[in-house]
């Protein structure tokens, strides 16, 4: 699957990433931590994963919050690639904070 229509892509992502949003064509989540250490732990365990994947996240991050945005770039919205690593995220999220 490359690219997807609109509504099914809703629907998958309540199936499958239920803590997520579709926003401007892209995947995207809040992600809340006790602080900036832990914070930026989570963001380095997440580059390594993106730089394995070759696909990576637009993101920002202020003290204990991180924003991911995933899309593929160069098919200008939401793939399988985005689904995946939000799958990888989700997996680091749990692992680090316990939730
Ligand atoms: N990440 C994302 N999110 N979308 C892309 O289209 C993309 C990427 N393309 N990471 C990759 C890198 C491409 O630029 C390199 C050359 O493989």
């Amino acid at each position: 699957m490359e690219t997807q229509i609109k509504s099914n892509i809703t629907q998958q992502v309540k199936e499958k990433l239920p803590t997520w949003q579709v926003k401007n064509d892209s995947l995207y989540k809040e992600f809340t931590f006790k602080n900036f250490v832990e914070a930026f732990s989570f963001m380095t365990a997440v580059a390594l994963e993106a730089e394995k994947m070759d696909h990576h996240p637009d993101w920002s991050n202020g003290y204990n919050k991180v924003t991911i945005s995933l899309s593929t770039h160069s098919a200008g919205g939401i793939t399988d690639k985005d689904f995946n690593l939000a799958g990888k995220i989700e997996k680091i999220y749990e692992k680090l904070t316990g939730q």
